[in-house]
């Protein structure tokens, strides 16, 4: 039998590792270097079980041009919508996202994602005596020498706390009926990735969207 073909968009602010949670989904790999993804890439994934075939639109995200963005959104059946946990200002972009696809699709199922999970990780268990900023700076030069080669300028880093994430659960779940789900990922590790993508794939079973 023919596998049901669904089109996922992957959205969020720029760097918030789009690109790398499809490449840890579909490739089962990882890159620590930032090459901003110029326009969309389309990349596919067959989940058997699920009788679907995925078709994951990887869009840029720097700039939230509406037009530019919304003309890739007709036609998509769900959505995983990412921000930065060392970049508060990614978190705050999730409702322009929301409000961005919705005014093309309507109400369609989504994921939220709070990426970089490994980065808080690691600081929680480091014992010694540092602030979260010196943290990632000693970790990370890759990612960070990255960002300032695109921009020219250090990227600001501040944690966001999972309970401002359940806040904002919370208020979507009390005053709307949409259907989603949120985890905490890491393109880096792996974790919460397979979990978050399979996620939205029960969701789109369940509602008969597609
Ligand atoms: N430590 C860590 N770094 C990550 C993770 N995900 C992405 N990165 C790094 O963050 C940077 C940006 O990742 P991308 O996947 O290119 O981000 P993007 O959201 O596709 O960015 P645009 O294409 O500009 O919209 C890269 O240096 C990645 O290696 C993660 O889970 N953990
Ligand atoms: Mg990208």
């Amino acid at each position: 039998m023919a596998l049901r073909s669904v089109k996922i968009l992957l959205l969020g602010d720029g760097a918030v590792g789009k690109t790398s949670l499809v490449r840890r989904f579909v490739e089962q790999r990882f890159d620590e270097s930032y090459k901003m993804t110029i326009g969309v890439n389309v990349k596919k994934r067959e989940l058997e079980e699920m009788d679907m075939t995925m078709m994951i639109w990887d869009i840029y995200g720097q700039q939230l041009n509406r037009e530019l963005h919304s003309s890739n959104y007709s036609g998509a059946d769900g959505a995983l919508i990412v921000y930065d946990l060392i970049r508060y200002q990614t978190f705050e972009s999730l409702d322009g996202w929301l409000d961005n696809v919705f005014s093309v699709t309507g109400n369609i199922p989504f994921v939220v994602l709070g990426n970089k999970y490994d980065l808080i990780q690691g600081f929680e268990k480091s014992r010694e005596d540092k602030t979260f900023d010196e943290y990632v700076e000693e970790n990370h030069l890759e990612m960070i020498e990255s960002h300032q080669r695109l921009y020219g300028e250090d990227p600001e880093f501040s944690r966001v706390p999972v309970k401002d994430l359940e806040e904002w659960v919370e208020d979507k779940e009390d005053r709307t009926d949409l259907r989603f789900s949120y985890y905490l990922t890491s393109a880096k590790t792996g974790e919460n990735v397979e979990e978050a993508f399979r996620s939205l794939g029960s969701m789109l079973k369940e509602g008969d969207n597609i």
